[in-house]
């Protein structure tokens, strides 16, 4: 969606509008937004692409991410809260290309099943499948975008004993909601993201208690109750986890939080991207460029604090790379740069070192285009505050406003805690509670105070 909105932007400002065809294998655009209650297979035997549930609301405000070219002012024409509901920032993002009139690019319910390169040529040779019909067609291209994201395919560990367990075993990527999980001891594995969110998930959903087995150290929140962290799963026995602190439990379901896989089952290995979740993958330039072959570029290859507009500076410098905008240096040259940011990242101390490192990243990608400039020190300012916030109330952080860096708007205090909030919708959302339904709407309450925490 980045890629087509930067082609779009360009031809606003009379640029020659190239040939493009964006394959989508799902029947709708949105990607990781675009949800679906199947985990496994969908009707047409392809496996789901998005890892979110069904409650999912914004991990981060959503003043990090704003698009500067098209700002949560413009898209709903009223402030609204900095940590929306997956719905409503489908609604965002999907609202900006509906604008630009892109989706006439996309081929929908069409798979990429293989690409091959042809040095002498200098072409991509690219086969898709209808996923419906079965149909192959195969095109020749001459640059590629990979932006088929890096959080669909679940990294799975084995764990000795574990065939032994009698209650469910599920990876985050399948995980849908935690209503079932009510009155359970649930068991997660994995400090980070999926871990700490789903976890709490659970806990506003009814668990009995969660915990959190961690392999390089615990995430050190303060809990609620319901929640404890242990070092990491040694063995199963049946239903008793053992623990590396020589402690043991019994529980009723393991989530695995261990992470994503990246994956491009369409690519031949010397095209594709094999990293770990790092904020810098190596051999792309700029983060963005694949450095054998510049003819090929990826968007969203990074863990990110920032995302789509990091992902417009990502789109925006690959399009200009494609249009010879801006001329590449030498191959040697480029790998001194992504070594560069490599040393750096193998620097970095702490959370709030690894926002400021994303912050320059994107800030020299937009200063090598026109994507419009936003303040990008106050979005990193931005993060550590909420980082802040989630350190002294992890339940609470989402309660809390913050001020757009692009209009300079003051987000609105939602009307309902996100610990009392059962229905997401975007309806719900923007209507707000029906009379007498909620008892604890505070849109009066001053957005600057750290809101009392509920266990
Ligand atoms: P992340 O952020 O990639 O984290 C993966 C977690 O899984 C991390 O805590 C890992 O521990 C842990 N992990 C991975 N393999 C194992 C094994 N074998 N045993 C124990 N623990 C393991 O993935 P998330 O799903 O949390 O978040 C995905 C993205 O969503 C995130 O990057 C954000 O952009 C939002 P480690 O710390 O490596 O020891």
């Amino acid at each position: 969606m980045a890629q087509l909105r930067a082609f779009e932007a360009a031809r606003a400002k009379g640029a020659e509008m190239p040939e493009i065809v964006c394959f989508e294998k799902q029947s709708d655009w949105g990607g990781q937004w675009n949800y679906t209650w199947h985990t496994g297979m969908d009707g047409t035997g392809e496996t789901a692409h998005s890892s979110m549930y069904r409650h999912l609301w914004s991990n981060g405000p959503k003043e990090c991410l704003e698009f500067s070219d098209y700002t949560f002012d413009e898209h709903f024409g009223r402030p609204i809260s900095s940590f929306p509901p997956r719905e409503v920032l489908f609604d965002y993002i999907a609202g900006r290309v509906e604008k630009s009139d892109v989706r006439k690019y996309i081929q929908f319910n069409t798979a990429v099943r293989w690409v091959t390169y042809d040095k002498s040529s200098e072409e991509f040779t690219l086969v898709s499948q209808d996923v419906n019909t079965g149909e192959s067609k195969t095109y020749i291209f001459d640059k590629l975008v990979v932006s088929s994201g890096h959080f669909s395919t679940p990294n799975i560990p084995e764990f000795e004993g574990i065939n032994t367990f009698p209650g469910e075993v599920l990876h985050a990527h399948d995980f849908r909601g935690a209503e079932r999980f009510g009155g359970k001891k649930l068991l997660m594995i994995g400090s980070s993201y999926s871990a700490e969110d789903i976890g709490m998930q659970a806990h506003k959903m009814g668990a009995a208690s969660i915990t959190m087995s961690y392999r390089s150290g615990p995430m050190g929140y303060d809990w609620p109750s319901t929640t404890v962290e242990r070092p990491l799963v040694t063995r199963f026995e049946g239903s008793t986890a053992h623990f590396a602190d020589g402690t043991s439990d019994e529980f009723d379901a393991v989530i695995m939080c261990t992470g994503y896989l990246h994956k491009y089952p369409f690519l031949p290995s010397e095209l594709a991207v094999k990293s770990a979740n790092v904020l810098y993958p190596g051999n792309l330039y700029k983060g963005v460029v694949w450095q054998q072959n510049t003819n090929l570029f990826y968007l969203g290859a990074q863990d990110q604090y920032y995302t789509f507009n990091m992902f417009d500076a990502q789109a925006w410098f690959a399009r200009d790379v494609m249009t010879g905008k801006i001329t590449l240096p030498p191959a040697d040259q480029r790998s001194v740069d992504i070594k560069s940011w490599l040393d750096a990242q193998d620097a970095l101390a702490d959370h709030d070192a690894e926002a400021d490192f994303q912050t320059d990243y994107v800030r020299e990608l937009i200063q090598a285009t026109d994507y419009p400039e936003f303040d990008l020190d106050a979005v990193s300012t931005l993060f550590k505050d909420w980082m802040r916030h989630k350190s002294e109330d992890i339940l609470g952080y989402r309660d809390k406003a913050h001020r757009s860096v692009i209009t300079g708007t003051m987000a609105e205090v939602h009307h309902t805690r996100w610990i009392n909030a059962m229905d997401d919708s975007l309806e719900r959302y923007l209507n707000g509670p029906s009379q007498n339904v909620d008892t604890n709407a505070m849109a009066t309450l001053d957005p600057n105070i750290i809101l009392t925490k509920e266990r």
